[in-house]
């Protein structure tokens, strides 16, 4: 499949591609949640949740591979050292009680990915206790072990996680496609820089595209099994 992208046609073939939806949990994205509790505008990244399931039921109608990640601590937090829990709001850290449960600690109920974007039997879940997908997880093996080779991205916030996975992805051979209204951060001017320099300089990082074009895609093939 050739779609158009931007900075040139992104090509792939769904054998060899995955959804890779990131961090979608209640936590960032839902009324009441730590995002909301640090002062931000959750409206902004839950509009994107309807363009997020229609591509998301497009890939398995076609029956793409699905990778979800959630940003998620084990509960004793071994796995966040001081240098990421020590960061931001002193009044709310990592592993307290948040308005959800204890906050990126996985099991609790903010750490769920919400109902919307709900991962079902056989798609791959990842909990990853760094900013990339790709740290200290077995992502990359995973994904070898299906043969895949090039990634389409969802999720948020584009500049943070899903910028960080990117790049992971990038440094370790794979093809990536950010979609473009399918991603959101809670502040727009850092959506739109992280897009421009993602593609920069002949697609340094990758590509992106707005979500039509891969619905468009996937409708052909869909109509190729009729
Ligand atoms: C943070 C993320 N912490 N999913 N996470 O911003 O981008």
């Amino acid at each position: 499949m050739l779609i158009p992208a931007q900075p040139f046609p992104y090509e792939f073939d769904l054998a060899h591609s995955a959804l890779v939806i990131i961090d979608m949990q209640r936590d960032f994205i839902e009324p009441g949640g730590f995002g909301e509790t640090l002062g931000n505008d959750v409206s902004l990244l839950s509009a994107i949740v309807p363009a997020c399931q229609a591509v998301l039921q497009a890939w398995r109608g076609a029956g793409g591979l699905v990778v979800h990640t959630r940003e998620a601590h084990r509960p004793d937090l071994s796995d966040c050292p001081p240098a990421k829990r020590l960061r931001g709001n002193p009044a709310l850290r990592i592993g307290d009680q948040g308005p959800m449960g204890r906050i990126l600690v996985a099991g609790e109920p903010g750490n769920q990915i919400i109902p919307e974007l709900a991962p079902v039997d056989g798609e791959i879940v990842i909990d990853k206790p760094g900013k990339g997908a790709f740290c200290a997880t077995g992502l990359h093996e995973i994904l070898q072990d299906h043969g895949i080779s090039h990634l389409l991205f969802m999720g948020v916030t584009t500049e943070v996680c899903v910028q960080t996975s990117m790049r992971e992805a990038n440094d370790r051979g794979y093809d990536s496609l950010l979609l473009e209204d399918c991603t959101e951060s809670y502040f727009p001017h850092f959506k739109a820089a992280t897009l421009d320099m993602l593609r920069a300089q002949g697609g340094i990082v990758g590509w992106t595209a707005p979500s039509a074009a891969v619905l468009t895609a996937l409708g052909s093939v869909a109509g190729q099994h009729c």
